[in-house]
């Protein structure tokens, strides 16, 4: 199967959506099952064709969600099965697909596999987990948790440490251990059984890991703990297992595979995503939204330079061109609002504009697109000044480690950091309407809302058909229209730092797509080799004129010419 042939899940524009904030149907101020029910009509209208749910089974929520107690329930905060059966019905009823967020690298230490594993080391149950003795009293190695601290936990009963590579109650699953993928494959067969199109596989290139587990280079970002990804992403069996889930469950179903894998590398999303289909269809990479990270990873006061993304993004267009398959993402619950991130909300005017730019300027590239919940209409961070206004596990830990214990940085640095690059501010509820709570509850949210909801919410500009929303819907309608956008090949044009042109080509057919990340006005010269064809504005987010051969884009401007 050649990249290039027609798939459903090329085609389709895939919307996350974020359950525990996106709509409370019960005023308990927790999104629900039956609180997205009510809102499908809105996601038809935006023109999606993909649900991607993040985790919605059974969870202590110490990760909200990340941390799985029973695969086959549904958090009783999300509602019923009943609730599940319902929107399921009802999605496809409106021909929108329903993708589950499966993960399975760890689990719950509150599930009943690991409740088993700790009573004992002779437990049916204890080779489902990673445990190993320690080097006297410390850890067997100096991995850190990529929630910081040891990515070990001691456990007195059979004095044995499990692995974690995230948060202690989230214990590594043992996937050398044929029984532990077995049981993810019942699990797996269980949802698609039931009329589910597809995973989105969390951290999937984590299941193998060098069988050694040496020691980590100790960067600083952790503190004294070493930095575990090199020998615990794309281990040496990854690819096996995953030719064996494919074999075993994936093949089977016609079904849309996502995975998400840290630190992936080219060549193995080749393999990853390979044209014969063995493994999954397409990867998650991070390269993009990395370029920030810093000395203590994202909690950086560094802001990215376009030449960086430009530069990353075009690398991964025309690696996977011929052979594998691009997500293309900005936002998802892991990462903050790209429009305060990557363009300008400092104003209205420059918030509108650099909205719709980085709207076009990504959907416009080849891969799947991915649309966070809110990124539609434009929704902001949030700039709270108390950490006690934040709930993330991850950023609260980075707080205790990078202020409290290392005092890298002041309680003020922190809170830049996190009101720049925290992923609470994927999780402030969803900003339906400018009443109270923004639409998202009739009670109190369990987070609070973000104060920008009274100017920017779905209200208000479902009624304007020149919102950021219907600009999306817009694009979104775009690629369902010319198929150069879903196939053509990419191509970046030399232009001012500032500016990201470039063109996707099939046989007779060019798109040119020009883009701005210039708050200020900036000429750009048509390249002479396009500049004799004949040209129509498919879309742009200015008025249009019918400047040709030099153009001055306005702040942030965007263009696509169908040439
Ligand atoms: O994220 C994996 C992952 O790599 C992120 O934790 C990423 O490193 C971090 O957000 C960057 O700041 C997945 C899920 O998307 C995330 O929500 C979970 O917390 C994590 O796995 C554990 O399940
Ligand atoms: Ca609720």
């Amino acid at each position: 199967m050649n990249t290039q042939d027609k798939q459903w899940w090329k085609e389709a524009v895939v919307y996350q959506i974020y359950p525990r904030s996106f709509m409370d149907s019960n005023g308990d101020g927790i999104g629900d099952l039956r609180g997205i029910t009510t809102r499908l009509d809105y996601l038809k209208e935006l023109g999606v064709d993909v649900l991607w749910l993040s985790p919605i089974y059974d969870s202590p929520n110490d990760d909200n969600g990340y941390d799985i107690r029973d695969y086959r329930a549904i958090m009783k905060e999300f509602g019923t099965m009943a609730d599940f059966d319902e929107l399921l019905e009802e999605a496809h009823k409106l021909g929108l697909k329903i993708l589950m967020d499966m993960v399975v690298n760890h689990s719950s230490d509150e599930h009943l596999w690991f409740r088993e594993s700790r009573m004992s080391r002779n437990n049916p149950y204890r080779d489902y987990y990673i445990w190993r003795e320690g080097r006297g009293n410390n850890p067997p190695n100096n991995w850190a948790s990529w929630f910081y601290g040891s990515a070990w936990e001691y456990d007195p009963p059979t004095d044995m440490y499990y692995l974690h590579i995230f948060s202690r109650k989230q214990a590594d699953l043992n996937w050398e251990n044929p029984k532990v993928r077995e049981e993810v494959y019942d699990l797996m067969k269980f949802w698609l059984d039931k009329g589910v199109d597809g995973f989105r596989m969390d951290v999937i290139n984590l299941i193998s890991k060098t069988p050694e587990y040496p020691d980590g280079e100790v960067t600083g970002q952790y503190g004294a703990y070493g930095e575990p990804a090199p020998f615990c992403c794309n281990g040496p069996r990854v690819h096996e297992f995953l030719e064996e889930m494919n074999r075993e469950v994936l093949s089977k179903y016609d079904i849309m595979t996502v995975g998400e894998t840290p630190v992936v590398t080219m060549e193995e999303a080749k393999r990853y995503t390979n044209a014969a289909g063995t493994e999954l269809n397409m990867v998650v990479q991070f390269d993009h939204v990395k370029t920030e990270h810093g000395t203590y990873g994202k909690y950086t006061r560094q802001r990215f330079r376009i030449e960086d993304i430009k530069r990353i993004m075009s690398v991964w267009q025309d690696g996977l061109y011929s052979s594998g398959w691009n997500s293309l993402y900005w936002e998802n619950h892991d990462q903050s609002r790209s429009v305060s991130r990557f363009g300008d909300d400092s104003t209205p005017l420059l918030w509108e504009k650099s909205a719709k730019m980085l709207a076009c300027c990504l959907y416009m590239q080849q891969g799947t697109p991915f649309i966070y919940q809110g990124q539609e209409l434009g929704m902001t961070n949030a700039r709270l000044d108390s950490i006690s206004d934040y709930h993330d596990i991850e950023a609260l830990n980075a707080y205790k480690t990078l202020v409290e214990q290392e005092q890298v940085y002041t309680h003020d640095e922190m809170m830049d950091c996190i009101n720049r690059m925290g992923r609470d501010n994927a999780r402030f509820p969803f900003q339906w309407d400018a009443t109270a709570n923004a639409g998202f509850t009739a009670g109190t949210p369990w987070i609070r809302v973000n104060p920008h909801y009274t100017a920017v919410n779905a209200a208000s500009q479902i009624i304007d058909e020149n919102s950021i929303f219907y600009f999306y819907k817009n694009l979104v309608a775009l690629r369902k229209k010319h198929r150069i956008i879903v196939y053509g090949k990419y191509r970046l044009l030399k232009s001012p730092e500032d500016l990201w042109v470039y063109v996707r080509e099939v046989e007779g057919q060019t798109l040119l797509v020009i883009n701005s990340f210039s708050a200020e006005e900036r000429y750009y010269a048509i390249p002479e080799d396009l500049a004799e064809k004949k040209r129509e504005l498919l879309i742009g987010n200015y008025p249009a004129d019918d400047k040709w051969n030099g153009i001055n884009l306005r702040p942030y401007e965007c263009r696509v010419y169908l040439l």
